[in-house]
């Protein structure tokens, strides 16, 4: 059965839900495809993608999930679903294809129609600024590198706030700044592909500076707005008890998390990080305390822990990865691990006490397969959010301020450097004729919101 030949009726959901924010996630790049379609300039991952061998099978952005082109359909998988909320982001080079200066207005009309077409459905649209697709020709003009960049994020907030903050409540400036920062200028995995550990930090700094400004943005216009930044946070545990390991998952957990947390929670960059690594921060004027602006919320995005012993040279980022014996891992290799979840949680409260937290993006990818009747049974897919979702009345029931989830992802998409090879969706994505169709998986999270 094609999803997109069904029928299907619409329902309010936001009348039946309790306060709990039950949603779904996506990104632009990650679905929309129509990369050269009224107006939009290509952005560092149009690049990218089309650098021989820099993604799986040498797939590319261009088509993605034709969301550009289904919106109403995915529009209406979404109210089937029932979901209250929806994360989307906004693509930059669609919107300003010029990186800083007018507004495309077919780009404006296609972001009216999708966050009119989500409030018409009782769904809050939840836009992330910034899921890191940077306009080519600002890449050009310097990119993140250049401190020129939070001006032009600033601009880029401001015009976002202008269009849509009438109907727009809630706001995530950035998505994973570490996956911008670490992967993108230092490991090279991500576009831009750079290998240049003080090009990651300059750019991890203006990532930071940029948020802050953007948060400013919001409140000064609508100060009934909530908006926050999304992290990536993948808490680390030391292979053993032995001095070295433990150092070495302190080392990783500096690098991922705190050189994030810690100054977006007023302490700053963390010292031991800045002294091991020995680099600079090009932190100027008050920029600390820009990025410290205060937030409404922390999003977090979880998969998996991460586990970190010594390496053979004691460098700062000589740390071998372990995989956990016996576990059960997704498609992606990653553990199914919900407890790190929780552990996640309770840290983030002892250590920064955000105002609220909402994971914006939990999801497993599987390599699902059309059975002869059509469907999707992807069982496996069912477990992990299940588990995850037993997690999270956990975390409730203990306290902490965690008021909503977003499953990552609605459908299948553009999975970055592993093009389309793993799946993350409710829906399945049939990329020969783009039809979708709700995996098991989405009947069962769609039963699970109708029944909280
Ligand atoms: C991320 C991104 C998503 C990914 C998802 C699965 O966390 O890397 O926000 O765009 O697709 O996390 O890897």
């Amino acid at each position: 059965m094609s999803f997109i030949k069904s029928g299907f009726c619409c329902r309010n959901t936001a009348e039946v839900n309790n306060d709990f924010v039950w949603g779904a996630a996506t990104a632009a790049y990650q679905i929309e495809g129509a990369a050269t379609a009224d107006g939009r300039t290509p952005s560092i991952w149009d690049t990218f993608t089309h650098i021989p061998g820099k993604t799986h099978n040498g797939d590319t952005g261009d088509d993605a999930c034709r969301h550009y082109e289904l919106l109403e359909t995915d529009l209406d998988s979404m109210s089937w679903l029932g979901i209250s909320a929806y994360r989307f982001s906004v693509s930059w080079s669609r919107l300003i294809p010029d990186g800083d200066g007018a507004v495309n207005p077919a780009g404006v009309a296609f972001y009216n129609r999708l966050i009119d077409g989500l409030l018409a459905r009782g769904i809050e649209p939840w836009l992330t600024m910034y899921h890191w697709d940077l306009p080519q020709v600002l890449h050009d003009r310097g990119g993140w590198q250049s401190r020129e960049s939070i001006d032009w994020f600033e601009h880029y907030a401001s015009t976002l706030v202008t269009l849509f903050g009438d109907r727009v409540k809630h706001w995530i400036t950035i998505n994973e700044p570490h996956c911008v920062a670490w992967f993108g200028y230092y490991r090279g995995w991500f576009a831009p592909g750079l290998t240049d550990i003080q090009a990651s930090i300059d750019v991890s700094h203006h990532l930071l500076v940029a948020h802050g400004r953007a948060v400013r943005v919001v409140k000064n216009a609508w100060p009934d707005a909530l908006v926050g930044i999304s992290l990536g946070l993948t808490p680390v545990e030391a292979a053993s008890d032995s001095a070295e390991d433990e150092a070495a998952a302190r080392r990783l957990d500096g690098y991922d998390l705190r050189w994030f947390l810690d100054p977006l929670y007023g302490r700053g960059y963390p010292a031991d990080v800045v002294r091991q690594l020995n680099i600079t921060v090009p932190s100027l004027h008050d920029d600390l305390d820009v990025i410290a602006t205060p937030t409404d919320f922390l999003g977090v995005n979880y998969y998996l822990r991460q586990i970190a012993a010594a390496g053979p040279v004691d460098g700062f980022l000589d740390l071998t990865g372990v995989d956990p014996e016996g576990v059960e891992v997704t498609d992606m290799g990653w553990e199914i691990y919900p407890d790190g979840l929780l552990h996640l949680m309770r840290r983030l409260r002892n250590d920064y006490a955000p105002a609220a937290i909402y994971i914006t993006e939990n999801g497993s990818a599987w390599p699902d397969v059309v059975g002869d009747n059509g469907e999707i049974v992807d069982s496996r897919r069912v477990d992990y959010l299940r588990r995850h979702l037993d997690t999270v009345e956990t975390i409730k029931s203990e306290g902490i301020a965690l008021k909503g989830y977003f499953a990552w992802s609605l459908l299948d998409n553009f999975e970055w450097n592993s093009g389309y090879a793993k799946r993350f969706g409710l829906f399945y994505v049939n990329y020969d004729d783009f039809s979708r169709t709700p995996k098991a998986s989405a009947h069962w999270y769609r039963e699970h919101i109708r029944k909280s």
